[in-house]
């Protein structure tokens, strides 16, 4: 990073003893310097010892109420809470690639607001995955343009990064209106930031998960239909019925 501005990596988690570690040995080698936030919802699994136990410099495990559980309650809150000017947001299954993160600090440091993770190939989602991840893309932008926002070629990335002061401030401003239980946060944080932010771009391989279980069920796709206007909201009523 030319500029050296701080950064904090936030690592939503569920779950994940089986990949927390590497990930976060792996980041802290790469990015000396950098904190590393992992907002982990009470997972029932040994990840809070396997991290404690490495006694690692920065690296903070917080343990979220578990009355307010949800992958996009994580990430707010990792923002909110992140002292340093930048923040990476990255699952913590390796199916982001790790340098990604230099990549997106980057950008972030010649002066974009916002920088989006944007995958080259979504096969590793399965068929029926990638065909549900096109139209909920496609709902999204509609979304965003009907709100005259910004879009971008992956408004449903897991993996992006940005300025602090201004996606805590749209989030404590806005986050009552957030999906909260859900998975899209990005999609939630363009929704309601300033429609003038800069937003860059870049591309990865997007990766199997390498170990543990996938957290996608029914339940967030009735989210990410609620985060979809009026039309997304009707979808969600109709699917949470049908899979009741
Ligand atoms: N804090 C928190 N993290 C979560 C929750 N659910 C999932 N995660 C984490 O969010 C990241 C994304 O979840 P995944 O289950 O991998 O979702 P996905 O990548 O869309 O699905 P797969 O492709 O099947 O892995 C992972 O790091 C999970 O551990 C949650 O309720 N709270
Ligand atoms: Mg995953």
């Amino acid at each position: 990073m030319a500029g050296g501005r701080t950064c904090t990596i936030i690592l939503p988690t569920y779950d994940e003893e089986e990949n927390i570690v590497r990930m976060v040995v792996s980041l802290r080698e790469m990015y000396p310097g950098f904190r590393i936030l992992v907002m982990d919802d009470n997972s029932k699994d040994r990840s809070k010892e396997l991290v404690d136990a490495l006694g690692l410099e920065d690296v903070r495990f917080v343990v979220r109420d578990p009355g307010d559980r949800g992958l996009t309650a994580s990430v707010c809150q990792g923002i909110t809470e992140a002292v340093t000017d930048l923040f990476v947001v990255m699952d913590s299954d390796f199916q982001h690639p790790l340098s990604s993160v230099r990549q997106i600090c980057d950008r972030l440091e010649e002066g974009y607001d916002l920088c989006i993770g944007v995958r080259n190939d979504r096969r590793a989602l399965g068929l029926k995955r990638s065909f549900g991840s096109w139209v909920f893309h496609f709902m999204a932008a509609m979304t965003l343009s009907f709100h005259g926002k910004k879009r971008s070629k992956d408004i449903m990335s897991g993996l992006f990064g940005g300025r602090a002061e201004l996606f805590s401030k749209v989030i404590k401003e806005n986050g009552g209106l957030f999906e909260m239980p859900g998975f899209k946060v990005l999609f939630d944080l363009m929704r309601y930031a300033p429609s003038d932010i800069n937003i860059g771009e870049i591309t990865y391989e997007f990766e199997k998960r390498q170990g543990g279980e996938s957290k996608v069920g029914p339940k967030i796709v009735v989210s990410t239909l609620r985060q979809c206007g009026v039309f997304g909201r009707f979808l969600a009523k109709i699917y949470g019925a049908v899979k009741k």
